[in-house]
């Protein structure tokens, strides 16, 4: 671990230590250039060292869900389960941050509260609480879901009992035996967390305003002789993903058709078969399920049904079952969700129809009813993409704050970098296809399409690289255009930035897959970093 912070010269300063800053100081560094690593909490990890509520882990399946630049690292890695636990995913962060020596350029404890860009310098002045960084390049792989959404309920700080939020769980184990609890929410967090509360608490109150669709996980020790297929050519199976929409899942093939034209029988085969093979494998068993609202239709008719099948109580049931799209907003992928619900001690509140009134220090209000309980788990969310970058003061060329640059939603030019904001670089933001896409995939590629422009950059003497307004206009008009052809925005989701009330309501990640970007983002740097100006 580096030194106490203090005034120091770098090439590059990232900012983040999860799993997209860990391969960013572990590339530039091996690439020559001084680089340093700073995170605000204290351990690596990211997401998973923040998110370590009751139940938390992986939606995509561990063999996928992993970084593929070392050929040794994913031979030796074994993964126990074939959706990691939190638990495990922090345990990978440790290794990667020990195997490749990466602790002597990362200094945690230390978040960086604003960055001015010097043009007479072409640097970057880093303010941190614990001193000043100054570096040429800066690279925030802060994470897309890192700024935990807080609702403003009235009455909250008046609550008598213990208030939890699921992306800022406490280090210290919680005992939720014997308590009354509460849920807030039921996205992906929620879904994970409610069937292990529904299993320790006295009682269990899930306060729900709009229903999810959870898919099962089907989660399960890693299937050895599965794993050693894989490891025999890990490269091609990575490849192999690298070309797939969401960069997994190339294992499975969706019908070559639309669900429409196929045979009804044959259909709900898929639909069971996918059910059965559990996770996102549902949304691609026909090609237009997520593009076609009447094919979406019928594969959201099949989990209302399912929800029927599990739910025994018809009432809760029904107010499980949600009415938009499947896939509009985010899958939720489940183990015991529903099947909770049949269980004597909880409750489903539908605040929906009776939004909570205020929070009172023995429960809450909603709909004029009063619900009591001594534990309040708020999994409400994030700011999504935005959030992180906007707890920053940060400002570019001209004094240019991201907050007014920002102001009617976030301008971006491949979701990697912004117009006024010479020579930085974001890993995951708004404007690339990292929701819809294996998160390793995709910080990978971010890394590297960073790491060679810097070089390409340094090795024509150029001092300054930054995306013209007109680049950028272009790509944000692509972002905003690419979800009105899908199911996207026939919802309220994070990914519109409806969750957050007054957000603007522009859709945040790129849709249209993987592929289709990281050849666009080639092409770019292929034709001389087409859509940039060079100093
Ligand atoms: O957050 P969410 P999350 N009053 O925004 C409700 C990833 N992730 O933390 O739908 C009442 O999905 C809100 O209601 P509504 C994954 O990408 C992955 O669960 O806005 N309720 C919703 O029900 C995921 O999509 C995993 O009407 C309020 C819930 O809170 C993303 O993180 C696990 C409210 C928030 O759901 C976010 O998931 C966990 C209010 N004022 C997370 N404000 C994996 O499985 C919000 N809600 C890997």
């Amino acid at each position: 671990m580096i030194a106490a912070a203090r005034a120091e010269a770098l090439d590059v300063l990232v900012v983040g230590a999860g799993f997209g800053g860990l391969y960013a100081l572990h590339k530039l560094r091996a690439m020559g250039w001084r680089t340093r690593a700073l995170d605000a909490a204290p351990s690596v990890g990211g997401t998973w060292w923040a998110n370590r509520y009751p139940g938390a882990r992986v939606d995509i399946q561990s063999l996928e869900y992993s970084y593929s630049f070392s050929e040794s690292l994913q031979q030796d890695w074994h993964w126990t389960e074939r959706y990691a636990a939190q638990p495990e995913l922090l345990r990978y962060a440790d290794h990667v941050a020990d195997r490749f020596d990466l602790r002597r350029d990362l200094q945690l404890d230390t978040r960086v509260t604003g960055a001015r860009f010097d043009e007479a310098a072409c640097r970057w002045q880093v303010e941190t609480d614990r001193g000043a960084w100054s570096a040429r390049f800066l690279v925030l792989a802060i994470g897309p879901l890192s700024s935990p959404n807080l609702p403003a309920f009235d009455g909250l700080d008046r609550f008598a009992g213990q208030v939890l939020h699921s992306a800022a769980w406490p280090l210290a184990p919680v005992d939720l035996a014997g308590r009354h609890v509460a849920v807030i929410g039921t996205g992906s967090s929620a879904v994970q967390i409610i069937p292990i509360v529904a299993a320790q608490a006295e009682t269990l109150t899930v306060f729900q305003r709009t229903p999810a669709y959870a898919v099962p996980a089907r989660n399960g020790p890693l299937d050895p002789a599965w794993e050693a297929r894989i490891k025999a050519d890990y490269a091609g199976f990575r490849a192999r993903n690298r070309r797939m929409y969401s960069g997994f899942g190339c294992e499975l093939s969706p019908r070559p058709m639309s669900a429409l034209d196929a045979a009804a029988g044959d259909r709900e085969a898929a639909f069971e078969e996918r059910w059965g093979i559990g996770g996102f494998s549902l949304l691609g068993a026909f090609p237009d399920l997520l593009t076609n609202l009447r094919s979406n239709e019928l594969a959201a008719d099949f989990v209302r049904r399912k929800i029927r099948e599990i739910v025994r109580d018809p009432v809760t049931a029904s107010r499980l079952c949600p009415g938009y799209p499947i896939g509009c907003k985010r899958l939720c992928v489940d183990t015991g969700y529903y099947d909770a619900y049949n269980q004597p001690g909880v409750r489903l509140v539908d605040i929906g129809a009776d939004p909570i009134e205020a929070i009172t220090p023995g429960g809450l209000r909603a709909g004029g009813r009063d619900h009591r309980f001594d534990t309040l788990i708020l999994a409400t969310g994030f700011d999504a993409y935005t959030g992180p970058l906007l707890r920053i003061d940060l400002r570019g060329r001209d004094g240019l704050r991201i907050e007014d640059k920002w102001r009617a939603g976030p301008l971006n030019y491949l979701g990697l970098t912004i117009a006024g904001f010479p020579n930085l670089f974001y890993v995951a933001g708004p404007g690339s296809p990292s929701a819809f896409t294996n998160f390793f995939v995709a910080v990978e590629h971010h890394v590297d399409w960073i790491a060679d422009c810097i070089s390409w950059l340094d090795a024509r003497g150029g001092r300054a690289i930054e995306a013209s307004e007109s680049a950028e206009a272009a790509w944000v008009a692509q972002v905003n255009l690419a979800p009105q052809r899908t199911v996207f925005t026939h919802c309220n989701s994070w990914y519109l930035g409806a969750n957050i009330p007054g957000k603007p309501r522009v859709f945040l990640p790129l849709v249209g897959g993987f592929p289709a970007y990281a050849e666009r983002c080639a092409a770019v740097a292929e034709r001389g970093y087409d859509g940039f100006v060079v100093r």
